[in-house]
């Protein structure tokens, strides 16, 4: 487990910069007259419910730097659980980590899941690197195949593993930005390309928090028949609204989230 939790970060920015270079120009594009370093509002992290990496495993790494569980979310039709964690430090960004119901799948995507999960070494688990440690298994590009008819999820999760699958940039503190609308305008005016799956702008004032994201990047990656390329990871945007106390919404709304989940996946 990491002892340093800006160190925890750096580390997880620069792995996803690997296989999303549109966040290192939108980062930029976003940055430039902003005056100050932007904020991130989350990241998200995606597991398997099996024992050995469950969502747990990988909360334990934010737990042990002070992160406590905030919020609980379920996906029925993706077969999928969340939970949300905050640190006392409201600089740092929330960290939502989902894992896929692996019981709930046909046997044949639960025999592909289990060999994969086989292959992880236990210690690599508890390892500093493991929420960065992307695959620890081989499959080959059919079994990847097989796994995206049932699961966008689950077929992303074979490909690249323990990774942030997002970093989401947070317009309440951009300073020359104060609606998503600008946002989405400048992005697309900037050639990205937004994830309309329910429409670009997710949620509302009146659920206290707005959300667009990209569509993940391409990537090649390699399975063990070759190199193939893929979604990877996307950049996501949230402005979020004040309580009736004043102080800005912490949560997630699920029905904004099933729609993100989209962002990284194959078919339209
Ligand atoms: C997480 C999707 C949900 C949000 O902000 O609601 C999410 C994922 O794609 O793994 O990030
Ligand atoms: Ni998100």
């Amino acid at each position: 487990m990491h002892t340093n939790v800006n160190e925890l970060f750096d580390n997880l920015w620069q792995n996803y910069l690997t296989v999303t270079p549109s966040a290192d120009k939108i980062h930029t594009l976003l940055g430039e007259q902003n005056g100050k370093d932007i904020i991130n509002d989350h990241i998200a992290l995606r597991t398997f419910n099996i024992e050995k990496v469950n969502l747990a495993k990988l909360s334990a790494h934010f737990e042990a730097l002070g992160y406590k569980d905030c919020g609980d979310y379920d996906f029925v039709a993706k077969k999928l659980k969340a939970k949300h964690f905050e640190h006392p430090n409201t600089e740092l960004p929330k960290v939502f980590i989902s894992e896929l119901l692996v019981e709930e799948f046909p046997q044949n995507v639960q025999t592909i899941i289990h060999k994969m999960v086989d292959q992880i070494s236990i210690d690599a688990v508890t390892a500093d690197n493991f929420p960065y440690s992307g695959t620890h298994w081989k499959i080959s590009h059919a079994e990847y195949q097989l796994l995206l008819e049932e699961s966008e999820y689950a077929a992303w999760m074979a490909a690249w593993g323990y990774r942030a699958n997002h970093f989401t940039v947070s317009i309440n503190q951009l300073s020359q930005y104060s609606t998503i609308e600008e946002v989405n305008e400048k992005l697309k005016a900037s050639g990205f390309v937004l994830n309309s799956a329910g429409g670009e702008i997710k949620g509302s004032a009146e659920v206290l928090l707005e959300q667009s994201s990209t569509m993940a990047d391409s990537a090649v990656t390699n399975f063990s028949d070759g190199d193939f390329t893929i979604p990877s990871c996307f950049y996501e945007f949230a402005l979020r609204y004040p309580l009736p106390s004043g102080e800005l919404y912490t949560g997630f709304v699920a029905a904004s989230a099933d729609k993100i989940f989209e962002s990284t996946n194959v078919k339209g």
